[in-house]
């Protein structure tokens, strides 16, 4: 695995340290984009990593394939643009979940990009995506073909670190590019049904904004599947939830699963639909 770094104006094409890949087995990828590392360089273009600095965020995925393995999407970075379509089939707020609760585990605050919304019945995905805004996260929504929304994503983006992530065809590649045009970034532009899952984003990079700011495009991921490190990390995925949260502190059962138990409070907020029915069986599935 090669990688490159920059350093005093110049990229080297790196690879690590032997000693440094012994013991993490459970990661799939040692180092990701935004990593801040010393090198040694061998010669004007190429150089050894000797060591990783610490990362003040993280997010990752659970590896697709048999052995679950962490793989390490981008760190840190400061927002991670959940990126969804606003059709379906890739308006999954399942799936959302699951990317909200992967940014609050590695301390990585989401904001919620729903594009495409030329495609899509607007007033629609707004209720669908109320209970978000009431929660207080974010909410943009955006096309990358029409402009709306850019001018909220660039409030995003300008003099932070962000990462765009989401599903491949989700139009990341191309918000990057109408928030500023010369990056050109590849986008998946030939007839999308029929290229559906073909990846045109292979390799995450750091990209510096004019306006200021980095922006990482991510490459496609078919699925994204919470990865946790320990058992600390369901509090993280129960932050995700404030508004389940909040009302489990009523359950009559301390240790209530919010499933079978008389005197649940979170049922009861469900029947009366304050607690929405979706989030509650994706919380139920996400802690089990
Ligand atoms: N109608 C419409 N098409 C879009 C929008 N954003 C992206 N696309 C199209 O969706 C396809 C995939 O976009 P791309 O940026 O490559 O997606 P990525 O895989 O998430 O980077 C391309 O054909 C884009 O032209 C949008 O807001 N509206
Ligand atoms: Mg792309
Ligand atoms: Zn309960």
């Amino acid at each position: 695995m090669q990688y490159h770094v920059y350093a005093d104006h110049n990229y080297y094409v790196a690879v690590v340290r032997g000693r440094l890949k012994k013991g993490k087995a459970t990661t799939t990828n040692l180092i990701a984009v935004g990593d801040n590392v010393w090198i040694t360089p061998t010669s004007p273009t190429q150089a050894v990593i000797e060591r990783i600095e610490e990362r003040h965020s993280k997010l990752s995925r659970r590896s697709p394939g048999r052995t679950p393995r962490e793989q390490i999407i981008a760190v840190n970075v400061d927002y991670g643009v959940i990126v969804m379509a606003a059709h379906a089939p890739d308006f999954n707020k399942n799936r959302l979940d699951r990317y909200i609760a992967a940014c609050s585990m590695g301390n990585v605050v989401p904001v919620i990009c729903i594009n495409k919304i030329d495609l899509a019945d607007e007033s629609f995905v707004r209720t669908e995506m109320a209970v978000y805004e009431r929660l207080g996260y974010g909410v943009i929504y955006s096309s990358a073909k029409t402009g709306q929304g850019l001018d909220a994503l660039c409030t995003v983006l300008k003099d932070s670190v962000s990462a765009l992530v989401g599903s491949s065809g989700v139009g990341k590649s191309s918000l990057i590019n109408a928030v500023q045009s010369d990056l050109g970034l590849k986008t998946n532009s030939l007839r999308e049904g029929f290229w559906k899952g073909l990846h045109t984003t292979t390799t995450a990079e750091l990209l510096t904004l004019d306006m200021g700011g980095m922006v990482v495009d991510t490459p496609g991921m078919r699925e994204f599947a919470l990865w946790h490190e320990d058992n600390n990390a369901w509090e993280d995925v129960l932050a995700s939830f404030p508004d389940i949260e909040a009302a489990e502190s009523l359950c009559r059962f301390r240790n209530c699963s919010h499933t079978h138990e008389p005197g649940c409070e979170v049922k009861r907020l469900v029947g009366e639909g304050k607690i929405e029915q979706a989030r509650y069986k994706n919380y139920v599935k996400l802690t089990k």
